[in-house]
């Protein structure tokens, strides 16, 4: 099954296990504000499993202080909204195309 996956680039890069805790650890400071039905926030987690970054999603049909935080820290409701935690402050990066571009770059192999 693994490597039908793998064929398919759906089990996530190869890493050692210290890149991947290191991975893990950095993906604490990424949350997904999106909802299921969303095609926007799908083409999202889709490159975030293809990139195997475990990171925190919210879904703000399902949970109204989601929303709500998503409304006060981004400024609207719209989704895929990726909240950027950092020592400097937090940004929120709406545009699914510029999530996917970011989340490549950062955790991408190449
Ligand atoms: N260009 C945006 C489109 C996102 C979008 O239209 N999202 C819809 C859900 S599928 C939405 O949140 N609409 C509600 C709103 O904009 O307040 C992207 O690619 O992320």
């Amino acid at each position: 099954m693994n490597s039908i996956k793998n064929a398919l680039g759906l089990g996530g890069p190869k890493r050692s296990a210290e890149q991947q805790k290191r991975i893990d650890s950095e993906a604490k400071k990424l949350t997904l504000y999106h909802f299921p039905s969303c095609p926007f926030c799908m083409r999202t987690r889709q490159k975030i499993k293809q990139l195997g970054v475990p990171i925190r999603e919210k879904d703000i049909n399902r949970d109204p202080q989601a929303r709500e935080e998503l409304i006060a820290g981004g400024g609207r409701k719209t989704v895929p909204c990726l909240r950027i935690d950092a020592d400097q402050g937090t940004q929120w990066m709406y545009e699914s195309a510029d999530i996917n571009a970011y989340l490549e770059e950062r955790f991408g192999g190449g």
